[in-house]
């Protein structure tokens, strides 16, 4: 991996994809990790730390993942984890959290467009997401889409989205070209690293084949809650 031209990569488009994030034997042992997470500890989570898909049984998100079992806190401790992320965040990591976007086949529920800060309220907005392939993702089983770019626009108006697990989306998308668009195909254990407002999305699952995502959001140590930011979350929310 050539850390500087993946900083410049990311500094330029905001998402960037990093192969072979995992080695095959991390991979498995993440993949296993999520197995056991789902049958021992789902059950025991309280309720805002999963959510199903509208069939109400098979996970669509995990929240919150290392509060609940130690394998995530430490994975976001790795060091060669550490070092890269204060590169792109321009200082001390922080860890918000471990999540994952299990789209499972068939069922798995697409993602509106949206910057990931109207979530995360920081400023400045020194946030990313590590996105790791658990399964490939492929042009058939709902990838993530991104606009190169558009962290360069400031924080985008959000609305409320009606979806389970993905609250808010983008009010208005902005014009773009398709050769602004990048498509995060990846191999298991691969990884896309995307700034908190880089512009996102993801269609549902139809393929025969599951999708699902292990996802760390780091901040840096700096960044501050943006009071303004957080009430428009809290009121769109409250009219839902
Ligand atoms: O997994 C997906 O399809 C979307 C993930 C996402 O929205 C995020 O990382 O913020």
């Amino acid at each position: 991996m050539n850390v500087n031209q993946l900083v410049a990569d990311y500094e330029r488009d905001g998402c960037i994809r990093v192969k072979n994030f995992l080695s095959p034997e991390k991979h498995q042992e993440a993949k296993a990790a999520i197995h056991n997470y789902i049958e021992k500890i789902v059950p025991k989570v309280p309720e805002g730390d999963r959510t199903f898909e509208a069939d109400g049984k098979n996970i669509r998100n995990l929240w919150r993942m290392e509060q609940h079992d130690p394998y995530f806190a430490a994975m976001a401790k790795r060091p060669e984890i550490i070092e890269l992320v204060s590169k792109l965040v321009h200082g001390t990591p922080t860890l918000i959290a471990v999540e994952s976007f299990n789209k499972p086949a068939k069922i798995g529920s697409g993602i509106p467009a949206h910057q990931d800060n109207a979530y995360f309220c920081q400023t400045p907005a020194d946030v990313l997401t590590i996105w790791i392939a658990m399964d490939a993702a492929t042009m058939e089983n709902g990838p993530i889409y991104y606009i190169k770019g558009s962290q360069k626009l400031g924080s985008l108006p959000h609305k409320a989205s009606g979806i389970k697990g993905n609250s808010f989306g983008l009010a208005e998308m902005p014009q773009y070209s398709k050769d602004e668009e990048f498509c995060g195909t990846l191999d298991a254990g691969s990884a896309l690293i995307h700034h908190s407002r880089t512009i996102h999305w993801s269609a549902p699952n139809k393929s025969d084949y599951p999708r699902c995502g292990l996802l760390m959001v780091f901040r840096g140590a700096h960044t501050k809650d943006d009071p303004a930011m957080q009430a428009v979350y809290t009121a769109a929310m409250s009219k839902k």
